[in-house]
């Protein structure tokens, strides 16, 4: 064997992980979001890092800066945070990756913590960032919005049985099987309630892990009471229609195509 040929055969054991990002005029937050991704860390931990922004029709050149920090991007089809990640889902099971995280690009959470979630997917199929039991700054979540993620995530817990500690929180990792088990047909913030419902029904072993939350740059998009409504709606309606109409089974309908 030549010396250099030894390197040749060497098998890739490297995992990769998709970070999922979705966009809505995050100039700001995009520039300070991808490169505090811990890339570093992560490869050292075995894993390649692969990031997607899925932008709703950005103009403020959120696009192009993410482009310029090497990310992939995609405009996505319709309107709104729940298409914008089913459709996310639905790229990372075309590809190859071994796992996603998800995150908002509004520099509210911390992507420095990803790698305590990739740890977490060890012991379980999905790990939720739980902002309400973790370290939260003063003013990062407003009154109306901390007792109505409180209430929602009460609601949730007493009509699917399953432990759940902030149901709102936008801060995921699953593995790609558990990825391929969701049913989900949400359009806009009720899309991590109907998450955790389809988790709850597919018996998914999901598992909490108290995180950072900041103040967000760049201007909100969620509206508290409307999407507050949508959020209680969706899980009420899971309860009795366990699956979104135009599911294939086992893929679950997560394209929009
Ligand atoms: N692709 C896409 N992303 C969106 C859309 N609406 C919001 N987002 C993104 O989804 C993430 C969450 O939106 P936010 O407005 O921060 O909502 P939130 O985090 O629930 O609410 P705040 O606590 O007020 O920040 C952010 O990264 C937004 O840019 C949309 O229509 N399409
Ligand atoms: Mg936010």
């Amino acid at each position: 064997m030549r010396s250099d040929e030894r390197y040749i055969h060497i098998p890739n054991t490297m995992k990769r992980v998709l970070v999922l990002l979705p966009t809505l005029d995050e100039a700001e937050g995009i520039a300070e979001v991808v490169p505090r991704i811990p890339k570093g860390v992560l490869q050292q931990a075995g894993w390649e890092v692969r990031i997607l922004v899925v932008d709703g029709g950005s103009d403020d050149g959120t696009i192009e800066i993410a482009e310029s920090l090497g990310c992939s991007t995609l405009r996505q089809y319709g309107k709104g945070k729940g298409a914008a990640m089913r459709q996310g889902f639905s790229i990372f099971l075309q590809g190859e990756c071994d796992a996603l995280v998800m995150l908002d690009a509004d520099g509210t959470y911390h992507p420095e913590e990803i790698p305590r979630f990739l740890r977490g997917l060890e012991k379980s199929d999905v790990v939720v960032g739980d902002r309400l039991k973790g370290k939260m700054d003063p003013d990062a979540m407003t009154r109306v919005n901390y007792f109505g993620n409180h209430l929602l995530t009460w609601c949730a817990v007493a009509l699917y049985g399953v432990a759940m500690n902030d149901l709102c929180s936008g801060y995921w990792a699953f593995k790609r099987p558990s990825i391929a088990m969701l049913n989900l047909n949400s359009m806009r913030f009720e899309i991590e309630a109907e998450m955790y419902t389809s988790c709850a029904m597919e018996d998914l072993k999901m598992t909490h892990i108290p995180i950072r939350y900041s103040s967000r740059l760049g201007e909100a998009k969620l509206g508290s009471v409307k999407d507050g409504w949508n959020i209680l709606r969706k899980l009420l309606v899971r309860r009795i229609f366990k699956t979104p109409p135009q599911t294939t089974p086992g893929e679950g309908n997560l394209n929009l195509d």
